[in-house]
């Protein structure tokens, strides 16, 4: 398999590439398989095929941050960037002092491949796939939105209840296994302080809500102490230009996202990203734009994870 160091950072991967690239930095969880369980609809995957990674220096159940990427699986800037994430909290740990007392301090949780099923179809058989590969009952349409199978304003306004739709809610809150795995993982950790879900494209930087124009009860905090330095952190290396607000203004009204259900569960430092670009290329976005997107994101997870440190 390949190695970490001569693994290509710099254009995409199927999700065997991804495994073989990534595998020397992944390390179970303790309790491993039961700790985190992902899935896909076609079964278990191994944990360091999803990618799911802790990043822990010791202690029991320290305060954690948890970044998701892929979890639409055609937005394949974010699976890129998430390796990329990966091997950047490799080598800084105990070269970078921000990110050395951060792990020092709180483990960090990263779920790369969130969409296995998804993600492997984008490469088979459509590149545009976005939701699940579940059977629908009574329809001939595949797939749930598991961006609005989240129970937060489940099947509000905002998503659909045609399973032929990109925004389908799936039957029930949970129901796609890839969604329930975290929702359980989230609660019996109990102790996740950002929870950071990352999307693509449109380059924005969003907290709760998404189902609701109820102001977040911590919304002066989430924009004067958190939004702007990130969107300030991560145009400072090459321009990118992020707007940022609460879901529902910035974008449009979407229930049943997995921030929402996040910020409800108490987990207060709650964002999601839109990376790279505005629409040039969209989910198309080309290999040699892995890297600085990734960069500059990275510059932006840092201000979340410090300020998580810090408060
Ligand atoms: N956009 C998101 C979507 O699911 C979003 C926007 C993010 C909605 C977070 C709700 C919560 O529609 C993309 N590109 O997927
Ligand atoms: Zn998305």
């Amino acid at each position: 398999p390949r190695s970490v160091e001569t693994f290509n950072y710099a254009s995409y991967h199927t999700l065997d590439e991804v495994t073989a690239g990534a595998h020397p930095l992944t390390r179970d969880p303790p309790g491993s398989e039961s700790s985190i369980q992902i899935r896909g609809t076609k079964g278990w995957y191994p944990l360091h095929l999803c990618f799911s990674m802790q990043f822990s220096t010791g202690g029991a159940k320290r305060p954690a941050i948890w970044i998701d990427t892929g979890i639409h699986s055609r937005e394949w800037i974010t699976q890129a960037s998430g390796v990329w994430f990966a091997k950047k909290i490799v080598d800084s740990y105990g070269k970078d002092p921000s990110l050395t007392s951060i792990l020092d301090n709180l483990d960090i949780f990263l779920e790369i491949v969130t969409n296995p099923d998804g993600f492997a179809f984008t490469h088979t058989k459509n590149r545009m796939w976005r939701k699940t590969r579940s059977i629908n009952s009574g329809s001939a349409c595949i797939g749930v939105d598991p961006n609005r199978n989240w129970d937060a304003g489940f099947g509000g306004a905002g998503a659909s209840s045609n399973p032929c739709s990109e925004t389908y809610h799936g039957p029930y809150a949970n129901s796609e296994l890839e969604v329930k795995a975290i929702v359980d993982f989230v609660k019996s950790h109990g102790n996740i302080k950002a929870f950071i879900s990352i999307h693509s494209y449109s380059q924005l930087l969003m907290y709760p809500y998404g189902y609701t124009r109820t102001q977040a009860a911590d919304y002066q905090e989430l924009v004067g102490s958190s939004s702007h330095p990130q969107v300030a952190a991560l145009s400072s290396l090459y321009g990118t230009r992020y707007r940022y607000g609460s879901i529902i203004t910035t974008i449009y009204q979407a229930s049943g996202g997995t921030i929402d259900w996040t910020y409800n569960q108490g987990i207060k430092y709650s964002f999601t990203f839109e990376l790279r670009d505005t629409g040039s290329y969209g989910f198309l976005l080309p290999a040699n734009q892995i890297i600085s997107t990734a960069e500059e994101t990275w510059l932006a997870l840092m201000t979340i994870m410090e300020y998580t440190r810090d408060h």
